[in-house]
Order: C-alpha cells, then sequence, then structure tokens
C-alpha cells in the first residue's frame, strides 16, 4: 500500500509539473500564443476526432464557436475510456486530459497519425484553458468531468443514460491571460476543417458559428477525398486532363507508409502543389514531394521520348512540367520527422523513393491508355520551355549590354542607404503621384519608382511576355532579387516594398495586379514580409485653422456624429431622451445601415427589399438584416428609415457637425502636395502601412485565380460576395 500511495503522489506531481511546464512556456507546446496558437488548440482536440475517425470508428465530427465564446467539438466515435487507469489510479479519461503525451504514442497497431503541427495532444489544450468540460458517451451512461487551467474541478460522475450511442464531446474556453487572441475566426477554422474533410475522405465535419449576430455553418463531407480537393482548386481553371489518383502503401523504416496522390493539368501558367505529411500541411514539401516530381519527370522524359513528342534538342525541365499542374500528395507516415525553418519539411528518407515507386508505373500505364491527354500535358510543357529558353535569351542580351543587370532602371529615384534592412522602394501609381513622392520623401531611406499605366497580369501572360513588359523588368531590376532560376532573395535591395495606389477603382485594380505579380512570382517576398500597402488618408478636415486627415469614411462619420452632438437631443421612438453614448450608439448605427444601403444599390440591389425579402442572400442581404434587427433596440423599425425620418436626423446632426469644417475628399494621391503625402502616407512615425500575409496558399490560389483569370460569372460573385470588404480584402 505504502508503495502504491507514494507513486500515486509521484504520478500527481508530474501531472501539476506538466501542466505549468505548458502554461510557463505555451509557446514551446504550441508555436505562439496569437491568433496562430488559439486556433491551434481547435486543431489539436479535432484531430483527437480525426485519429478515432482513422482507426475506423467515427464518422461525425461537429464544431461549434459557442457564443459564449468557447468552443465545442463533439464526435460519435467510442468515447474517452472512463475506467480506472492500471497505473495511475484515477480515471483513464483524465489521464488523457492531464498527461503530457498521453495517448500520442506509437505502438505499432494503432499509431497516432494525425496531430496538429506540434502534436502535443488535448492536455496542453486543457492547459491552456480557462476551462474545460469534458462528456463522454459510452458503456450506456453519459459520464462529465471538468477543469480549469489543466486541473480537475469536478471529479467525473456519471450524469445520465445514453443507450447504446457512444462519443466524446469537448467545450473549452482559452486562458485569455495566455493568448493575445481572444476570438476563433469562422474563416481561419472553416478553411482548416474543409483541408481535414478532403484529406479523410467519408468523414462528415459539420460547423457553426453561434457568437454574435452573423450565424454561419457549413457541412464538409467528401465521398471522393484528395479528388475532390483537386477539384476545389481548380474551381474556374479550365482543364487540360482528367483529375488523376493514384495510392498505394509499401513497409517503411518504421511501419507501414501509406501515400494518396491526385492530379489535374489545367491551361494555367502557375502550379499548385499541396503536400501533407498526416493531414499536417508541409509547406516546406519534403520526400513525399520530391519523389513525386522525381516520378513526374522522368515518366514524362521516358514517354514524351519513346513516342517522339519530345525532340533531343528540347532542354526541359521539371518546372517546365510542372506548368498548369495542381497536385496534392498526402502520405500517411508512422514516425514522421519534420524538419525545416518551420518545421513543416518531410524528412523521412525513405519516403521519397515509395512515392515514386507508386507515381512511376502507374503514371506511365495513365498515358499510354491516354494518349491525347500524354500529348496536350507534353505539349504544354515544350511551350513552357520554350517560353524559358526566349527569356533566358532576352535576359542575356539585356545583361551584356549593362554588366549583370546594374544599371538601374532611368525612372528609379533611388535612396542612398545601401543596407536593404533600413530602406524602403515605393511603387506609385501615376506621374504626378510620383513627383509628390520624390520631392517628399527621405532621399536617404526611400526611394521611389513612379508606375504608368496598367501593369501586366502575369496570370495571363507566359514568362517571356512577362520579360518583354517594360514596366515588370523595371521593377524586377529594381527589387534586385532576379528572377525565376536566378532569383535570390539576399540580394533584395530594399526590405519593403511599398505599394500606394489611388483609393479608386483603378487604384485597386493596379494594386491587385501588382500583388499577383508578387504573389506568383516572387512568393518569398511575400512569405519574408517585405511587402506592404500605404494606407494613404481619404479627407482632408480642417476646423479652426487646425488639420487632421482622416483614413476612412467610417472615421469621418465617427467624428462628425461626434462634434454633431454637442447640444443636439436624440430621442427614442417614445419620445425619451437618450444619453450622449446611447444617442452616439444609435448614429453610428444609423450611418452604417446608410453605408450598406449605399453599398448593395451601387451594385443594382434595393436595399428596401433586401431588408423585406428573407430569402435574399449574400453578405449585404445578411449584413442589412443584421443592421435593421438592431435598430428594433431603439424602437424603430425600417421603414422609419426607409420613410426617411431617421435619414433626415443622421443627416441633421452631421450638418450639425459640419458647422465651422471644412472637408475634402482626395481624389488621388496626385493631389496631395509633396509635405502631405509624406507626413500622412510616408513618414514612418505616423504612417499606417498594412504589411501583406499570405498564410493559407489554397485560399490565395483560389482569390488570384478568381480575381484575375477569364472568367467572368465567378468574378462577379466574389467581388459581390466581398463588396464589403473589399476595401480590406484579407490577403
Ligand atoms: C470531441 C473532441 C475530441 C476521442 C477516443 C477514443 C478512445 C481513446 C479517444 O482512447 C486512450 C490509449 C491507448 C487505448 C480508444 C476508446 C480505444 C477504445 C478509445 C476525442 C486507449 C485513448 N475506446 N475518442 N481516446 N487509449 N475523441 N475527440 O478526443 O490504449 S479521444
Amino acid at each position: 500500500m505504502a508503495e502504491e500511495n507514494s507513486n500515486y503522489n509521484a504520478e500527481n506531481i508530474q501531472v501539476l509539473e506538466g501542466m505549468e511546464a505548458v502554461r510557463k512556456r505555451p509557446a514551446m507546446y504550441i508555436g505562439d500564443t496569437d491568433e496562430r496558437g488559439y486556433h491551434h488548440l481547435v486543431y489539436e482536440v479535432v484531430d483527437n476526432s480525426i485519429d478515432e475517425a482513422l482507426a475506423g470508428y467515427c464518422s461525425m465530427i461537429d464544431v461549434v464557436i459557442n457564443p459564449d465564446g468557447s468552443l465545442t467539438v463533439q464526435d460519435n466515435g467510442r468515447g474517452i475510456p472512463v475506467d480506472m487507469h492500471p497505473t495511475q489510479h484515477k480515471p483513464a479519461i483524465e489521464v488523457v486530459l492531464t498527461v503530457l503525451h498521453a495517448g500520442g504514442k506509437f505502438d505499432g497497431s494503432n499509431y497516432k497519425v494525425s496531430g496538429g503541427l506540434h502534436g502535443v495532444g488535448v492536455s496542453c489544450v486543457n492547459a491552456l484553458s480557462d476551462w474545460m468540460k469534458v462528456e463522454v458517451k459510452r458503456g450506456g451512461h453519459i459520464h462529465h468531468i471538468e477543469f480549469s487551467r489543466g486541473h480537475v474541478t469536478k471529479p467525473l460522475e456519471v450524469v445520465g443514460d445514453c443507450g447504446d450511442e457512444t462519443g466524446t464531446k469537448v467545450t473549452f474556453f482559452p486562458d485569455h491571460t495566455i493568448f493575445s487572441c481572444h476570438a476563433f475566426k469562422w474563416e481561419t477554422l472553416c478553411n482548416r476543417l474543409r483541408e481535414l474533410a478532403f484529406l479523410n475522405r467519408g468523414v462528415t465535419i459539420h460547423f457553426r458559428d453561434d457568437e454574435g449576430d452573423a450565424h454561419h455553418e457549413e457541412t464538409f463531407h467528401y465521398e471522393g477525398g484528395i479528388d475532390e480537393f483537386v477539384g476545389y482548386l481548380n474551381t474556374n481553371k479550365q482543364p487540360l486532363s482528367p483529375i488523376v489518383h493514384f495510392e498505394g502503401e509499401r513497409e517503411g523504416l518504421t511501419g507501414m507508409v501509406q501515400a494518396e496522390v491526385s492530379f489535374q493539368y489545367t491551361d494555367s501558367y502557375s502550379t499548385l502543389e499541396q503536400t501533407y505529411c498526416n493531414n499536417i500541411h508541409t509547406v516546406e514539401g519534403g520526400t513525399h514531394l520530391t519523389g513525386f516530381r522525381r516520378a513526374l519527370t522522368s515518366t514524362i522524359n521516358k514517354y514524351g521520348t519513346d513516342n517522339k513528342i519530345i525532340k533531343e534538342k528540347d532542354t526541359l525541365t521539371g518546372e517546365d512540367m510542372r506548368e498548369g499542374l495542381t497536385v496534392i500528395v498526402s502520405v500517411k507516415v508512422p514516425q514522421p520527422q519534420f524538419e525545416g525553418q518551420t518545421k513543416t519539411k518531410l524528412g523521412n528518407s525513405e519516403v521519397d523513393g515509395i512515392v515514386s515507386g507508386i507515381v512511376s508505373d502507374r503514371l506511365m500505364t495513365f498515358f499510354e491508355e491516354n494518349p491525347q491527354v500524354a500529348k496536350a500535358i507534353i505539349e504544354k510543357t515544350l511551350l513552357a520551355c520554350r517560353a524559358r529558353e526566349a527569356a533566358r535569351r532576352a535576359r542575356e542580351t539585356v545583361r551584356k549590354g549593362v554588366m549583370d543587370g546594374l544599371a538601374l532602371p532611368g525612372k528609379l529615384r533611388d535612396c542612398s542607404v545601401r543596407d536593404a534592412s533600413k530602406t524602403e522602394l515605393y511603387l506609385v501609381e501615376g506621374d504626378s503621384a510620383g513627383g509628390s513622392a520624390c520631392k517628399g520623401r527621405d532621399r536617404s531611406t526611400q526611394a521611389i519608382l513612379p508606375l504608368r499605366g496598367k501593369v501586366l497580369n502575369v496570370e495571363k501572360a507566359r514568362i517571356d511576355r512577362m520579360l518583354a513588359n517594360a514596366e515588370i523588368r523595371t521593377l524586377i531590376t529594381a527589387i534586385g532579387c532576379g528572377f525565376a532560376e536566378e532569383w535570390d532573395i539576399s540580394k533584395a535591395r530594399y526590405h519593403k516594398i511599398v505599394i500606394m495606389t489611388d483609393a479608386d477603382v483603378d487604384g485597386a485594380h493596379i494594386r491587385t495586379l501588382l500583388l499577383t505579380f508578387f504573389y506568383r512570382k516572387m512568393p518569398e517576398l511575400i512569405e519574408k514580409g517585405y511587402v506592404y500597402l500605404a494606407q494613404p488618408p481619404l479627407y482632408k478636415v480642417e476646423r479652426k485653422k487646425k488639420i487632421e486627415y482622416v483614413m476612412t469614411d467610417g472615421e469621418l462619420t465617427e467624428r462628425l456624429l461626434t462634434l454633431g452632438l454637442d447640444d443636439f437631443e436624440v430621442k427614442d421612438k417614445d419620445g425619451a431622451v437618450m444619453d450622449r453614448d446611447r444617442a452616439a450608439a444609435f448614429l453610428t448605427l444609423l450611418a452604417e445601415i446608410e453605408e450598406t444601403c449605399r453599398m448593395v444599390e451601387e451594385r443594382g440591389f434595393s436595399a428596401e427589399q433586401l431588408v423585406t425579402d428573407m430569402t435574399a442572400t449574400g453578405s449585404g442581404a445578411s449584413m442589412l438584416r443584421k443592421e435593421f434587427s438592431s435598430l428594433s433596440g431603439y424602437g424603430y423599425a425600417p421603414g422609419d428609415y426607409f420613410g426617411g425620418a431617421l435619414k433626415k436626423l443622421l443627416d441633421d446632426v452631421r450638418a450639425h457637425g459640419k458647422q465651422g469644417l471644412s472637408v475634402y475628399r482626395f481624389k488621388g494621391l496626385g493631389e496631395m502636395d509633396a509635405d502631405e503625402l509624406y507626413d500622412t502616407t510616408m513618414n514612418p512615425e505616423k504612417r499606417h502601412m498594412l504589411r501583406v500575409k499570405l498564410s493559407d496558399a489554397v485560399a490565395a490560389d483560389r482569390m488570384f485565380t478568381l480575381l484575375m483569370g477569364d472568367e467572368v460569372e465567378p468574378r462577379r460573385k466574389f467581388i459581390e460576395d466581398n463588396a464589403l470588404n473589399v476595401r480590406n480584402l484579407d490577403f
């Protein structure tokens, strides 16, 4: 007994120390404590359900963001065991939820293949949660246990019966004293849950957002697995081949390795390769990717040469063969080794041979059975090769003339400092704005490159045409990293490349063209965080000889309303005078309604109709309905707005606020003089710049295909669906 007791105490101390260790150094366990880490908590919990599905016992996973900001995951698996753990003297469920790495161990038969990037297990989520409640249906009973910050607060008890139902339900609220992010993002979770459903065919993942007014709901279920993933990625691209699928398994060094590949060629000029190991997105690639590429290159070479499509003079590269390719490679490896800077590069060396083995034989058979498709793919490959060689020749002639590209374009107004970490390049739309920017800038660290006219749409042009384009050549030379095969990020001449365009439709178009160019042709600039969007002010406001700059419409309205509410009375529907805070909130709501109405009407809809027609969909309609339902909180109805009474109130308050005030709306950057432009937009002390982030390759590829591709109807729909936040599209 004595020995058992001391054992028990030792185990307990271990648990306490484990949970404290996680709370002391959370980043060591989940990467970071901002947005990424916050969402990572969800992935860890969902991964447990996915494991249960991979073991063959779970078909449904339910994820809900709750009204209080907590999150629930529920599955219909076997339920976490609740019987006493043989050595730890407490229920197995308590062990799973409080002992680090419990259940994550490799045991040969039923290894844990899923697992977030860090694979730390649900006990870490428990340690980092203000509270966690777990319900298990198993053996005919519903069992319940609660924790706070990793420690039991309500011991396991039976709270009801459940017949022959089984499953696990986990609800948790992350500890906000640990995280800097305090809310789950629908989009972020949606993208990951969709990806998991693609990667684990047959599993149904249902996702709902019950927080706030925006009720979203989606169900992800793909019988076709990664084939459907490829189809999803190629939405709006023109296919050149069917979707091709290979899979197989071979004995690896640490157990059975399963590999699955699905791909399709389209007429696009870009390549999208998404690779996964144990459901983890291997951003940096690794041995599964090299295995696939090797098999593709050698099979195309062999088939093409044998069938005389490829001639001896053709010098095809692997990259040529991947133009227009979309591929998913998904492997399951018992003991994965992750390497690379972000630990997202698969290192297990035997996986290369396993994947290339599976792809080689079957791809050759596919080509032999589909000679038309093989021919179309190889001919595209040859075109890519010729374009690349034409581009290389063009570059060489340029280089011979001017000593290794050292000659900088004449339009560039360079800065004097040569330390790239301290310098900035402004890409400015138009000559007049370029002129102001040149005069106002800090010459030592800020360089200006004025862009004339539209930038080439690289989504629709091959590399040779791109290099024939003067604007693109100028950009490449100014940035200094070279291009394609010669790309070298360490040669960047500036670590900040700032896109500065007008706040109008043309400006937005030029900005998108530039972003498309950077994303498709110089993705490392974006990955490194070198690309920024300048945020010039929209208005100049002058009051009592004091000048202020206002960034957005919302900010302007806010200022006018604050000033306007001075000695002004606002009454609710019953005639009671609102206090100042309530009046301010009410008027802000009216201003929002006005703005939303303006936007939907600009797009040809009747706002009044959208509010009354409950079947109308799209973000405009749902936003309007949400805003109008808030109106009832002040006793008013939509009719009061559309009838004109509330609109008049808003106008009156605004007009009152405008007294003694002059408001000027900038039509373009060119209207600002040099000092104004510097002070508001370029001065590092005062400016607001947005750093361009691209955290999700899948979402980004779809967005650029949509925005820049040929298909008109889906583009119209995309812009319409995102009409309400085009100004800050989340790149
Ligand atoms: C809803 C949110 C997250 C889970 C299970 C099912 C079992 C289990 C989970 O066992 C302990 C250690 C190794 C077997 C396994 C049930 C075998 C038999 C399970 C989840 C016991 C963990 N019956 N479902 N854990 N193993 N769902 N969803 O967490 O020896 S976790």
